[in-house]
């Protein structure tokens, strides 16, 4: 039996969390086509007969301009170096630039074995990728490199082999029933904010997180959870881009995520959404310790 430890690491965008999912085999982190979409940790357990991946899924590296991200870039470091086993994720896509190179040299330091994890290559010709494999087996001594797509699922397989044969032996460290670190609280404050991440633009994505205030459990069988979120924007001018044109954007933004709820809850839910101005919450530690976001 091998368990232990996994990070998933890499650049904002990478499709970290779209691979976490896909490990786990159900959704457990938010994904969006906007960067910086996880904001801390999230544990996913997958179990197979002959081994336990314990994996960490980390905010993308980035140049952190504002508390916040100063704390996300940390969580991601912090990982690097509590894991047996690093997965770097990179979006074979993306042209590489200053930041790869960060990332790259960090993992230099990195004791543990780094799988590289070449993503999207559903949307690349094999003949685009070897050069790119050349490049990286080049850059760093990685113990393997496999070429995956997170969304269709292929190579997924062959990297889990590579995991799990990183893995140190060992007995597993969590019950086989246990998925997830996150409370229903806090997956239903990312689900919600999921959808105002794939509904908003420019700097809405990153000017948003989502509070919840009242999380009522169903007092008997098929009764409704009743969820009371904020949506907290940092400036007056945001708030009615939440909103929308007679409350279009905010209703379409609890309907999708309601949806969502229901399913993860697997009951009715009633969800009752308010938009809040607090300005620079990107840079308030009492905000960002309620959020979660260490
Ligand atoms: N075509 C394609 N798209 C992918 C693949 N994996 C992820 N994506 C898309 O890439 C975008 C980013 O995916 P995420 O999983 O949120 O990326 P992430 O690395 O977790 O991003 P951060 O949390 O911001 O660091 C989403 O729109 C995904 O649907 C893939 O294998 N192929
Ligand atoms: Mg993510």
């Amino acid at each position: 039996m091998n368990a232990g430890y996994l990070a998933l690491i890499g650049r904002p965008n990478a499709g970290k969390s779209t691979l976490l999912n896909r490990f786990v085999g159900q959704k457990i982190a938010i994904v969006s086509d906007k960067p910086q979409t996880t904001r801390q940790r999230i544990i996913g357990v997958k179990n197979t007969p002959d081994a336990q991946l314990v994996f960490v899924d980390t905010p993308g590296i980035h140049k952190p301009m504002h508390r916040m991200n100063r704390r996300m870039v940390d969580e991601a470091l912090d990982a690097l170096r509590q894991v047996d086993v690093v997965v770097l994720v990179v979006d074979a896509l993306e042209r590489t630039g200053e930041g790869d190179h960060f990332v790259l040299n960090l993992l230099r330091d990195v004791k543990s074995p780094v799988i590289l994890a070449l993503n999207t290559v559903d949307r690349m010709k094999k003949t685009e990728l070897l050069p790119l494999i050349e490049g990286y087996a080049k850059a760093l001594p990685f113990r393997a490199i496999v070429p995956i797509s997170a969304l269709s699922g292929d190579g997924v397989d062959a990297l889990e082999k590579e995991l799990v044969a990183a893995l140190p032996e060992g007995a597993p460290l969590f019950d086989r029933d246990y998925f997830t670190d996150q409370s229903e609280r806090s997956m239903a404050a990312e689900l919600i904010r999921e959808k105002v991440l794939v509904h908003t633009r420019d700097e809405l994505p990153y000017t948003t997180a989502v509070i919840i205030d009242r999380f009522e459990e169903p007092a008997e069988e098929g009764n409704v959870t009743k969820i009371f979120a904020s949506i907290l924007v940092d400036s007056a001018s945001q708030k009615p881009i939440v909103i929308g044109r007679h409350g279009e954007m905010i209703k379409r933004i609890g309907t999708e995520a309601r949806k969502d709820l229901e399913q993860m809850l697997d009951g009715r839910v009633y969800l009752d959404l308010h938009v809040k101005v607090r300005s620079d919450w990107r840079d308030d530690e009492r905000i960002l310790d309620e959020l979660g976001i260490k």
